[in-house]
């Protein structure tokens, strides 16, 4: 590989261990951040209709511990933590020592479309609990954190992103949204399933109401837009530096997502050439796209129009009417292990969302623009701006 990654972040914790812990490493010096912004975040990922009653536990206090200093970047690794509060009733089955080993709480029944059976044989666990721990997507909370620290970012270089639910099971929300802003996204926000039509909120809601009773879980598909991008991020020229491939490795990096479009996407598979592309027009004398099919790439590059990413999320594998299954000690058919678990949860998924894009967005304006410090940066980013802006 001939560039250099800039942005890393790690992440690590068990969902019932004692905390998660996240190493974000490559934000130049110089950019203020407050706790107070990652937290803005952690609470909103926490949200949503459909959601189980860990979310009633957590508060999701982030502890900053390293790489910021009087409210500015150091430019060093930016190290966090968040303490898992449920750890207290888990102490004994998480813990770390030998002496403590116990049998509690073992998980010997797979669920289908879990972690459980491929991760039992791929790491050879006798106890699938070891799986499930760090499989959960309680993970994703420290990635909504670390992902925060690249928002402020890229809220500094004026790029901003937002996102919504637009569809739960077979309900839609067919609005076409094209002027997106903070107001929007806070009146979205609002929405218990974080829609914009009320219509579909009301539908969305009860149905979620009517599958949880039956024991039953319920994907969907959200959509996440960022503004302000200037054109030229990522690049054509290898396969790796393409920016749509990217975004999707990061998208369907996250728990329970089985398909990423960007733009008309899917869509555009099932259209002719000349209702898919974009044309190019001359609007007061600059040459311009008269349209956004596209998402705002184009071969692996930001065209400087939104960029628009949508994401399927497949039902939540953990039901409380429990799947066919297989104890592996036994080897009888057995209904599936349960345990406390979302109904629905593409609300949050749709903040985590917005978070993956921020770390691949950072990174890309970083490989583009360069530099250390927020000083150094700046300049070079305007002053491109003005130019092909
Ligand atoms: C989650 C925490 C988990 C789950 C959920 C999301 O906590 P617990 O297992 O204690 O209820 O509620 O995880 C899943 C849906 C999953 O499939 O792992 C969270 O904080 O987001």
């Amino acid at each position: 590989m001939d560039w250099e990654v800039k942005v890393k972040y790690l992440t690590a914790g068990e969902s019932h261990g004692k905390a998660l812990v996240g190493i974000l490493e490559g934000l130049p010096a110089g950019l203020e951040i407050s706790k107070e912004d990652l937290q803005v975040q952690l609470q909103r990922r926490k949200l949503g209709y459909g959601r189980g009653d860990r979310q009633k536990i957590e508060t999701d206090a982030v502890e900053i511990l390293s790489g910021i200093r009087f409210g500015k970047t150091l430019g060093s690794p930016i190290s966090l933590v968040i303490e898992n509060k449920d750890w207290a009733q888990w102490k004994t089955i998480m813990s770390l020592h030998k002496e403590d080993e116990t049998s509690e709480r073992k998980v010997e029944i797979p669920r289908p479309g879990h972690a459980d059976l491929t991760g039992k044989i791929k790491y050879q666990f006798e106890d699938m609990r070891n799986v499930l721990e760090r499989a959960s997507a309680r993970e994703t909370t420290m990635r909504v954190a670390v992902a925060s620290c690249a928002r402020v970012f890229l809220k500094a270089c004026g790029i901003d992103i937002y996102s919504r639910v637009v569809s739960i099971g077979e309900v839609q929300d067919a609005t076409q949204i094209t002027n997106w802003s903070s107001d929007l996204q806070n009146k979205i926000d609002c929405s218990p399933v974080r829609m914009s039509s009320t219509a579909a909120e009301e539908k969305s809601i009860s149905n979620i109401q009517k599958i949880q009773d039956e024991g039953n879980t319920l994907g969907g598909m959200f959509e996440v837009v960022v503004t302000g991008l200037p054109p030229g991020l990522g690049s054509y020229v290898h396969w790796d530096r393409k920016i749509d491939g990217r975004l999707s490795q990061a998208f369907m990096s996250l728990n329970a997502i089985k398909a990423v479009e960007i733009g008309d996407g899917f869509a555009s598979a099932y259209k002719k050439g000349s209702e898919v592309h974009d044309s190019i027009v001359l609007k007061n004398e600059s040459v311009t796209l008269d349209s956004n099919r596209s998402g705002g790439l184009a071969a692996g590059m930001t065209t400087g129009q939104n960029l628009c990413i949508r994401a399927a999320m497949k039902p939540l594998s953990t039901l409380k009417a429990s799947l066919p299954s297989v104890h592996l000690e036994t080897l009888q058919p057995s209904l599936a292990h349960f345990e406390r678990s979302d109904v629905c949860a593409v609300p949050a998924a749709a903040v985590i969302g917005e978070s993956l894009a921020a770390l691949v967005l950072a990174e890309e304006l970083l490989i583009k623009f360069g530099g250390d410090s927020m000083a150094e940066l700046l300049p070079r980013l305007h002053s491109w701006k003005k130019n092909h802006g």
